[in-house]
């Protein structure tokens, strides 16, 4: 394990935890190591070829390190240690996601993302982790019946032992860890992610997944495991396109937002195929067998520029008629200059030596519901049931924010503190009054 010496802050902690869990998930899935290799090189012909351009969202330091994970539990308690192991590596809780309606296939979980807030501590490592529970009350999926023996088998395991519990706790209480306490600390978490070995109760596993694959991944295992980790590609659509000719099969679309000739903004994201790995099965009669679950896939992602609500709400409209270059001319504006005018972008201020002031875009940090349903739901070899006729179970962002136990932050409201604080920073530098920068109209 790469780790300093001395203590060793939040940051640290995260940086060197994305890095080990990065090499566990390379040696479980070796199709994640050719992802990251043609990452690196799309990465390295971007700069080589579009220059200083190509850091404009991102040093290439920070975009060859950064990745996101996906996991996924059971329930408010096991999300509350989650929220300790991540709270210890200064990872905090954003925005709420409800995936149960934004996929047709059977997806019963709702959603968050531990991630740094700060544009420091974003700066120096950017790991955020999707975080996805289960709700085994809503009707659509589980009967009354399931939910009470579900919420039995998840009650009666352990995700996260008490040592590292107790490790995380001191950590987010120092703001870090001495050296060998963090190496001890780094090694539990890892693990506790690892694909778990003992063997899985099949019947059990069966009937979940008859109802969802996802269900049945979380909830039909006495563990959990790191669902995939996501490097981060200056080009997608090259990535698209070296990843196929290598004979890995992709999924049919990018995500997001289309390739266009306007500015990047918010993620675009694709993935391979979820492969066969080998899992113990424990049958009805008591054998243990060797089959195969295909639960666990290779994604990657471009990131674009943080769009306000307004941006946000033309995003969403753009979407729905269909994400073409043609319907994008029509929503957005083809310069950032556009965007910082009419409102839709995030854009920090700074001031250049000359004392001139310049917008600089904001990188997205968060993720799309749409686009992590269309993830989860490619990645399903089984459909799953949902029955539409039943009520769904009302969850929101304050659900969320008391299921997890902490302040569920918003990200729009974390973006828009980044632009005012660099407003005063860059106001506070010339000696004007802050609301004067607002209207000098500063170019992009
Ligand atoms: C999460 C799927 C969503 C993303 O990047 O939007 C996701 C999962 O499969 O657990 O990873
Ligand atoms: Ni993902």
């Amino acid at each position: 394990m790469t780790l300093g010496e001395g203590f060793q802050e939040p940051w640290q902690l995260r940086a060197a935890f994305a890095r080990s869990l990065s090499d566990m998930y390379g040696r479980e899935v070796p199709a994640y190591t050719t992802l990251l290799e043609v990452s690196h090189e799309v990465n390295a012909d971007v700069v080589r070829a579009r220059g200083a351009d190509a850091e404009r969202l991102g040093s290439i330091d920070r975009v060859t390190a950064e990745r996101h994970g996906a996991i996924r539990v059971g329930t408010p308690a096991e999300l509350q240690q989650v929220a300790r192991v991540f709270g210890a590596m200064g990872m905090h809780p954003v925005g709420f996601y409800d995936l149960r309606d934004a996929s047709s296939s059977s997806v019963p979980v709702i959603s968050t993302a531990f991630r740094p807030i700060d544009r420091a501590e974003l700066a120096r490592n950017p790991f955020r982790v999707f975080t996805s529970m289960l709700v085994p009350s809503d009707r659509r999926f589980f009967s009354a019946d399931l939910q009470a023996r579900l919420e039995n088998f998840l009650q009666a395991r352990t995700l996260f032992g008490p040592e590292l519990l107790a490790l995380a706790d001191r950590a987010e209480a120092d703001g870090g860890l001495e050296a060998d306490d963090a190496a001890q600390f780094l090694r539990l978490a890892t693990a506790a992610f690892e694909l778990g070995r003992e063997p899985v109760d099949q019947a059990w596993y069966r009937e979940l997944e008859a109802v969802s694959a996802v269900a049945a991944d979380i909830g039909g295992v006495p563990t959990t495991h790191i669902n995939h980790l996501t490097p981060r590609v200056l080009d997608i659509d090259d990535l698209y396109a070296r990843m196929e000719a290598r004979g890995i099969t992709m999924i049919d679309a990018i995500q997001g937002p289309p390739l266009w000739e306007g500015p990047d903004v918010l993620l675009r994201q694709t993935s391979f195929r979820a492969l066969a790995e080998p899992r113990t099965f424990r049958t009805p009669d008591g054998q243990v067998v060797q089959d195969s679950l295909r639960v666990r896939f290779g994604e990657v992602e471009a990131r674009g520029i943080a769009l306000t609500r307004e941006g946000r709400a033309r995003y969403d409209a753009a979407v729905v008629e269909g994400a073409t270059p043609e319907v994008w001319r029509r929503t957005f504006p083809d310069s950032e200059a556009g965007l910082v005018e009419q409102g839709l972008g995030y854009f920090t201020y700074e001031v250049s030596d000359d004392g001139s002031v310049t917008r600089e875009p904001i990188v997205y940090e968060d993720f799309l519901p749409r686009s992590a349903a269309g993830i989860f739901q490619s990645n399903l070899t089984e459909e799953g049931s949902k029955d539409a006729s039943k009520a769904g179970e009302e969850r929101d962002a304050d659900w969320m924010a008391g299921a997890v136990g902490r302040e569920l932050h918003d990200p729009f409201d974390l973006y828009a503190a980044q632009v005012a604080a660099s407003r005063d920073r860059a106001a506070s530098r010339l000696g004007v009054d802050p609301t004067h920068l607002e209207t000098q109209g500063a170019q992009a």
